[in-house]
């Protein structure tokens, strides 16, 4: 195997969103009017309706200040992944999770069996995203997408944002008014990007509109399209929490390949090895007993101090949000806010110190937000 060394994953998020620029060419940007002024040509020239295109533009006077402040916030946090887990996964918010959650059951259990993606995933997506429906952010996108278009740092891709989301209105999907989301232009419930939106959003109430942002179906069928869209396979799991004895877990450390990957993630991942392959390493369930037989292969995942066994469908998440400490969250959640309010929620282990600085996990994937 070429790498023979696992890296201890502390929280580890590959985000162009958060990598610091190159020095901007302020001298040579444009003032905002004029800026706008050739943005509004240019996309009426793409197709867009002229009175959308007036609609949504002409009303912008100058940039957000907040925004650019925000984008320029390179906020470095030690977060390990139990920590983050420990962090997001909260009492109060599994008990307004599991309120929330049952209330929308009929529609998550709908969508859940029509896309085969399990309703405990799409939950998490949703809890971990919009704190189940309650907050996705109340900057107008078309102002927050303009701002950052217009300010050299990224402006080619928040360029592309902003005609995608002049797209959608044109489409007639949501009012100027109501797009709405995150500072750097994540909208709705699923904080889906623009382009993310017009590839995957789908109306599942059948009202002709794409609404992520108060129609539930069309929030969790979104999801569920998204993920299905980055190679989730119906009705298989994402993987499982499982205990790795102290020696088997160093010679897995120091002979299981690391994955290869653009993101960091997946290079903190071991390569797919067959579950047999891990029970003889051995790896076991967090109860001790042995691991079920399974064709499937799974990878190893580790933090400070918990391991899991990750499937295929595992990648997917990574492609929501490429962090394990988000993928994992998003796994934990939505199983505990689907566990009936009986059972115990199990005890979390305190999470140790991480041993290096590493990014805050946050808006991240640039194929879907930033
Ligand atoms: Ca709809």
């Amino acid at each position: 195997m070429r790498i023979t060394v696992l890296l201890v994953a502390l929280l580890a998020v590959s985000v162009s969103a958060q990598t610091p620029a190159p020095p901007a060419a302020v001298t040579t940007r444009p003032a905002f009017a004029e800026w706008l002024r050739q943005l509004k040509a240019d996309a009426i020239e793409r197709g867009i309706r002229p009175e959308i295109v007036d609609e949504a533009l002409s009303g912008l006077k100058e940039p957000l200040p907040a925004v650019l402040e925000r984008d320029r916030a390179q906020v470095e946090t030690v977060l390990a992944i139990e920590q983050y887990i420990n962090r997001q996964i909260t009492a109060t918010r599994l008990r307004d999770g599991r309120r929330l959650v049952t209330e929308q059951r009929t529609t998550l259990d709908a969508v859940a069996d029509a896309y085969g993606v399990p309703a405990s995933i799409l939950a998490g997506i949703w809890g971990l995203e919009s704190n189940f429906g309650r907050f996705s952010g109340t900057r107008p996108t078309v102002h927050a997408l303009a701002t950052l278009a217009w300010d050299p740092r990224r402006a080619s891709f928040f360029r592309e944002e902003l005609f995608a989301a002049l797209q959608i209105l044109d489409h007639g999907d949501i009012s100027v008014q109501e797009m709405r989301g995150s500072w750097a232009g994540a909208m709705g419930q699923p904080q889906f990007m623009p382009s993310s939106y017009l590839q995957y959003a789908v109306d599942v109430d059948g009202d002709n509109r794409r609404d992520i942002w108060s129609t539930p179906a069309d929030v969790f069928g979104s999801i569920a399209n998204y993920l299905r869209g980055h190679g989730w396979t119906p009705d298989q799991p994402w993987g499982l929490e499982v205990s790795v004895p102290k020696a088997a877990f160093s010679t897995i450390t120091s002979t299981i390949a690391r994955r290869e990957g653009s993101c960091k993630a997946m290079r903190d991942m071991t390569v797919r090895l067959p579950m047999t392959e891990w029970q003889t390493l051995g790896v076991r369930t967090l109860n001790g007993a042995p691991l079920a037989d399974s064709s499937e292969e799974a990878s190893l995942v580790a933090g400070s101090t918990r391991r899991f066994l990750v499937y295929a469908n595992y990648d997917a998440l990574l492609e929501y949000n490429c962090a394990h400490a988000y993928a994992l969250t998003v796994a934990l959640l939505g199983e505990d806010v689907l566990r009936p309010s009986a059972a115990p929620t199990p005890i979390r282990q305190a999470a140790p110190q991480p041993k290096k600085p590493q990014p805050k996990p946050g808006p991240a994937n640039p194929g879907r937000r930033q």
